[in-house]
């Protein structure tokens, strides 16, 4: 690593990196910890198909949800496209555009319709207000994202949702270990889904969860994983295989461990960054609503580029540049890409939120993989960028 006063690399300079740092690089716990537990699973000689170490990373996160079932799965889409099954979708259901592609593609993988919904500029997630007129005869759910960890308007989206006779799944993929008006996210909707994949807050290498009090959804999803399978040579249920195996628990168990630690670290990061982006004209940074719990998973900050002297884009070109990979999280919105640009060329027409923050926003490195000093150095290019942006944007323009 370099120190900050040097020439940026997009003008010629050195990378102020000499390894790329990712967004989503994987918070490890406990090796030794991971390690024997990897060990007792060999000696048993039990590997996957709800195991031990399967039973016992499903009750941890009963107990810290609050929520009488959990049934890990092998990743967060499956645990959605189950979920789906097993609420009952049908038709078309009502989704945000601004999410990882994921969650449309649990529905239409099944011949749902996703019907996207613009967001609240401010939080990024699904506006209430916009989803009553997009409801049909068709519709039959409402599958809300908690993105960035913070919850969506959860009374408001049951209150539709009770009115229209509609089910509700929440994708909870960012959102483990967060609340909602002081309650853990996990037991709202008809049931919630958690991804516990490597770049996550919590992470089992590949993994993911559905949580839910309803126990007799919980059974279905139980039987829908394991293909049915109610007991040896008897199958009730049409299902898949969507097994969590004992290693992944145990990397989930591990990583339970040092939740504490791997909170602290995002939030000291988040407020590192926030302290040194603060004085940079059209940077914000997403506030994280300080009366609820939340992981500090992502340091998402938008451009306005009314203020700032550079787009997302170039932003974006300076840092990667540098070896920061910086993501445009969710650009260009799932409605802009296949199969959905095709099936709903006009969807833009009613998510000008979506387009306008798609266009806007840009995630920075965080975790344990990230330190103080890094963050310094981060904000310091950025600034740089910024005075001498006629500069950069000559550099990045000219043929
Ligand atoms: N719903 C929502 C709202 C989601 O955000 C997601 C997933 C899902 C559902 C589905 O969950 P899963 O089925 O995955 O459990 C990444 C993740 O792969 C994906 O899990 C996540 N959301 C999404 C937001 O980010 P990509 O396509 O951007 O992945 P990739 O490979 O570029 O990884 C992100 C960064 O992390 C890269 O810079 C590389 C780095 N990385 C990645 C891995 C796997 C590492 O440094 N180490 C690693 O081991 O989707």
């Amino acid at each position: 690593m370099k120190t900050k006063y040097k020439m940026l690399a997009i003008l010629g300079g050195q990378p102020a990196f000499n390894s790329t740092l990712h967004v989503g690089s994987p918070n490890i716990g406990s090796r030794a910890s991971l390690f024997g537990r990897i060990n007792d699973a060999l000696d048993r000689r039990w590997l996957t198909n709800a195991g031990p170490l399967v039973e016992e990373f499903e009750a941890r996160v009963s107990e810290l949800t609050g929520v009488k079932n959990c049934i890990t799965i092998c990743n967060a889409t499956t645990a959605l496209e189950i979920a789906i099954r097993a609420v009952g979708l049908k038709g078309e259901v009502i989704v945000p555009s601004y999410t990882f592609i994921a969650t449309p593609h649990a529905l239409q993988w099944q011949e749902i319709t996703p019907v996207f919904a613009d967001i609240d500029p401010q939080t990024h997630t699904l506006d209430p207000n916009c989803i009553e007129r997009l409801i049909t005869p068709e519709t039959t759910g409402i599958l809300a994202v908690h993105l960035w960890g913070q919850a969506c308007d959860i009374d408001a989206i049951q209150g539709i949702a009770a009115k229209h006779s509609l089910q509700v799944i929440y994708d909870a993929s960012h959102a483990f270990a967060c609340s909602y008006k002081g309650q853990m996210i996990g037991g709202f909707g008809d049931c919630e889904v958690f991804s516990f994949h490597a770049t996550k807050f919590l992470n089992s290498f590949e993994g993911g969860a559905v949580v839910t009090n309803d126990d007799a959804l919980a059974e279905k999803i139980r039987l829908m994983r394991n293909f049915g399978f109610a007991g040896y040579d008897d199958v009730i249920y049409l299902g898949v295989n969507g097994k969590m195996t004992e290693v992944c628990a145990a990397m989930g168990l591990t990583s339970l461990e040092s939740m504490e630690e791997i909170l602290a670290t995002n939030r000291a990061n988040y407020l590192s960054y926030q302290h040194g982006l603060a004085k940079l004209p059209g940077l914000t940074t997403l506030e994280y609503k300080q009366n609820e719990q939340t992981n500090y998973q992502y340091i998402v900050v938008n451009v306005d580029q009314t203020e700032s002297h550079l787009s997302r884009d170039e932003i974006v070109a300076v840092l990667q540049a540098e070896n920061v990979l910086a993501r445009k999280y969710f650009w260009p919105g799932c409605h802009r890409m296949e199969p959905y640009k095709s099936l709903q060329p006009n969807a833009h027409l009613h998510l000008p939120q979506t387009e306008r923050v798609a266009s806007s926003t840009f995630l920075l490195p965080t975790g344990q993989a990230i330190t103080a000093d890094k963050i310094q150095i981060i904000c310091a290019i950025i600034e740089s960028a910024l005075a001498q942006s006629d500069l950069i944007r000559h550099h990045l323009h000219s043929p």
